[in-house]
């Protein structure tokens, strides 16, 4: 009994360095330790029939036996379990990731590119609250209650009072408040309205307004400013096409548009079959807006405008959908 133990410990200890596999391992434990019938196991059981006085030093050989193999089992399967772990360390040599570098989003790119061309006209910035009164949002403005030009801009209103505001045109009005003239002010900034959403029109979109105010302001200079602009823009091919409008605090007024980038003029439905969009209003600031904030109306003279940054923005890039720059998906922030 004592040498058939021994040779299977010797057998046992060779299968087991031998595996090649944790499969292979499991393998040689069932077939020597199995419950059932392993080898071992039916060994103890026929220590029965040793005779009494074999049987402490047979019961110890056979605990011993058990428990090498044991934890030459044990010890295989931990060398083995540190290979596999090394077969899954990933290869070294190949090109890392590299890390997506951020940056601004195309609006406040445009936003600053135009804050810029007219800070080199001479323009501060001036920002104003994105929750307007009423009063500075259209009453100042020349819109009076009820007057009809209020439905020109589908109005968003806040519960308990205030509009989110519809235009960036109420920024004159503080400005001119805290200011005399001569002003050239730019403000940029969120404006809201219930639009119905398409491929030009969303309900928040981005408005940059300027206000030059002093002495002898005309018309001419406000065409000048915009196709300057468009120039720096756009380059020197660029034009503003000018036509006449109504806004309630400008007199005249005009909207200008330029040429649809998408289909160069044919029509398409970015820009509504017209070949052309239409990117601001403009005027001269009418005469009631400079008594609203306290200014000599024969004195001084103005001009305004407020300009659509998105749609600028699409222009720029050729973008055929202004949703796409609200959905912040990166495939296509990452192309523009
Ligand atoms: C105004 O908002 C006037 N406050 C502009 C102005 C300022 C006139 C100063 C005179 C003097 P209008 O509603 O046309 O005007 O909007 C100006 C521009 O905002 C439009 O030409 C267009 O480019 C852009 N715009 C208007 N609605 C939307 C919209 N739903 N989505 C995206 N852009 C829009």
């Amino acid at each position: 009994m004592r040498e058939k133990l021994l040779a299977l410990l010797e057998r046992t200890a060779e299968e087991v360095s031998g595996a090649q596999d944790i499969s292979a391992l499991e393998e040689v434990r069932v077939r020597v330790l199995g419950r059932k019938d392993g080898e071992l196991t039916v060994i103890m059981r026929s220590m029965g029939k040793l005779p009494a006085e074999e049987r402490p030093e047979i019961g110890k050989l056979v605990n011993q036996v058990k428990a090498q193999i044991e934890e030459a089992i044990s010890a295989r399967k931990e060398a083995l379990s540190e290979v596999k772990a090394v077969e899954v360390v990933p290869d070294l040599t190949l090109p890392g990731r590299r890390p997506r570098v951020g940056r601004a989003h195309l609006i406040n790119r445009v936003t600053d590119q135009l804050v810029d061309i007219f800070h080199g006209m001479g323009f501060e910035v001036a920002l104003g609250p994105e929750v307007e009164s009423e009063y500075y949002n259209f009453e100042c403005l020349n819109f009076p209650p009820d007057h009809p030009a209020r439905d020109m801009q589908d109005t968003l209103y806040v519960k308990g009072g205030g509009v989110f505001r519809t235009h960036t045109s109420p920024v004159q009005i503080r400005y001119m408040l805290e200011h005399q003239p001569p002003i050239r002010m730019v403000c940029p900034g969120r404006v809201f309205r219930a639009d119905v959403v398409d491929a030009s029109h969303s309900p928040v979109f981005h408005q940059i307004e300027g206000l030059l105010v002093d002495k002898m302001v005309r018309m001419s200079d406000l065409k000048g400013l915009l196709a300057e602009m468009a120039k720096q823009l756009y380059g020197a091919g660029a034009k503003v096409n000018l036509r006449p409008s109504f806004f309630p605090f400008t007199e005249p007024s005009a909207e200008f548009d330029i040429v649809c980038v998408n289909c160069e003029g044919a029509g398409c439905s970015t820009c509504g079959q017209k070949g052309r969009i239409e990117i601001g209003g403009a005027g001269m600031v009418h005469q009631e807006v400079f008594q609203a904030v306290g200014y000599d109306k024969y004195d001084v003279t103005g001009l305004a405008f407020g300009l659509g940054i998105d749609r600028l923005a699409m222009m720029m890039c050729k973008i055929g959908d202004l949703r796409l720059l609200f959905e912040n998906d990166l495939r296509f922030l990452a192309g523009v």
